[in-house]
């Protein structure tokens, strides 16, 4: 109970002066529990997670790389820089996972983040063939554990990077095949796919892809601050049209799409008419400003479940207010605030996902790693709320036509 309350309603009220009122007593903590702080249970929660796979770690990386020099007192320090340690060093794979240059091998874990450079479906600002090196670069930022989740994706599950899929820069329908191909074979490993692109053109092909291997229905929850859903732009399909391709699919039927954050004024008529002639569901700004991000979460989930077996996430950056995200293709003001995005994306994907996209992140246009640094985080966030609502690998159950790409001959 707050000391205020104790004290009676005179105390607060204009007319407190004209009683003789007991001056409250001035505690430094007026009863302050600090076991009922968020802050305080999360350090309780980190004391149970294991250690294993870090001890592990270690141990591999004075095998790989050699142990240390006599003088450092830490044996656990190598030659070789090798692992999550130093932040500073090494050759950067996604949140310095393991990089499966074997990519049959991809089933053998929990998550695949996939890089797609891709920015030929770009209608004004380049640059983003270079996101998927941009948010490697800087997610070495990120050790695996979350404070105030209290998760270790190191502990809880695995991660692999299986590089990037090979584009053709000057064919966007060749580089579509290609995609497809390459998020079919990891979906159908049961790996889940995470992809980094490139910019929003990959949506059709990643979400053709996962809905390949499946005649399971997708719903698909999209944070953006543009459309995205019209047929064609600039006579070719480009990044401004993914979902009109996708919603044709026969099980990814437009009444699953939701669209949240779109609005300004770089929405183009041509995707708005197709939205109302499909009935997709579009949350602007607004909306999630007065329906609150539990209530606009709940709704969102209720809208893509709907007679779904599985919900995809699509996130672009710039849904993401421009000041914080400068390198991306098409920045607007008056999207969401980095603490609101994130929140919003873990509400969502706390239901269980079959794949999570990340795009319009262009490096060339970016302060200090700033935008790659969001779109990590958002990667990292999702990945931390399926570990800690059990649903890490609850996509698997879906994929009941898994695809199978011949591998070249044997090399001797
Ligand atoms: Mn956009």
């Amino acid at each position: 109970m707050h000391k205020f309350d104790q004290c009676g309603p005179a105390t607060r009220s204009r007319a407190a002066g004209a009683f003789n009122r007991q001056p409250a007593k001035k505690n430094h903590h007026p009863d302050f529990d600090k076991l009922q702080l968020r802050g305080w249970k999360s350090a309780e929660k980190e004391g149970a997670l294991p250690t294993a796979a870090w001890e592990k770690e270690k141990a591999w990386a004075l095998r790989m790389g050699l142990t240390g020099s006599d003088s450092l007192t830490d044996k656990s320090i190598p030659t070789f820089a090798r692992g999550e340690l130093p932040h500073y060093a090494g050759i950067n794979t996604f949140l310095k996972a393991p990089y499966i240059e074997d990519v049959t091998q991809v089933g053998a874990y929990d998550a695949a983040v996939i890089g797609i450079p891709f920015d030929g479906g770009t209608t004004y600002r380049p640059g983003t063939r270079f996101g998927p090196q941009g948010v490697r670069k800087i997610s070495a930022l990120y050790t695996p554990y979350n404070y105030e989740m209290g998760v270790d994706l190191r502990e809880q599950m695995t991660l692999c990077d299986v590089g990037d899929i090979f584009t053709i820069p000057a064919n966007i329908e060749k580089t579509f095949d290609q995609i497809t191909r390459a998020v079919s074979h990891v979906a159908s490993s049961g790996a889940l796919p995470i992809m980094i692109g490139g910019d929003h053109s990959i949506g059709f092909p990643c979400v053709r892809g996962i809905a390949e291997c499946t005649s399971k229905r997708i719903g698909i929850v999209h944070f953006d601050r543009h459309i995205d859903i019209q047929e064609k732009d600039l006579d070719e399909r480009m990044h401004t049209t993914p979902w009109f391709h996708a919603t044709d699919l026969v099980n990814v039927p437009a009444v699953n799409l939701v669209q949240i954050g779109i609005g300004g004024w770089q929405v183009p008529r041509e995707g708005v008419e197709v939205a109302r002639e499909r009935n997709t569901n579009i949350f602007t700004m607004r909306d999630v400003e007065e329906l609150g991000l539990a209530e606009t979460a709940a709704r969102a989930l209720e809208l893509a479940w709907k007679d779904a077996d599985a919900v995809y996430i699509s996130f672009d950056i710039d849904s993401v207010d421009c000041g914080f995200v400068p390198g991306t293709g098409w920045p607007e003001p008056g999207g969401f605030l980095p603490r609101e995005a994130l929140e919003l994306v873990s509400l969502v994907a706390k239901e269980g996902i079959c794949g999570l996209e990340v795009v319009e992140v262009s490096p060339p246009y970016d302060c200090s790693d700033i935008t790659a640094l969001l779109a990590t985080r958002v990667i990292v966030d999702v990945l931390g709320t399926l570990v800690s609502h059990g649903k890490m690998g609850s996509h698997k159950s879906i994929i009941d036509k898994p695809v199978s790409i011949p591998a070249g001959p044997e090399v001797a």
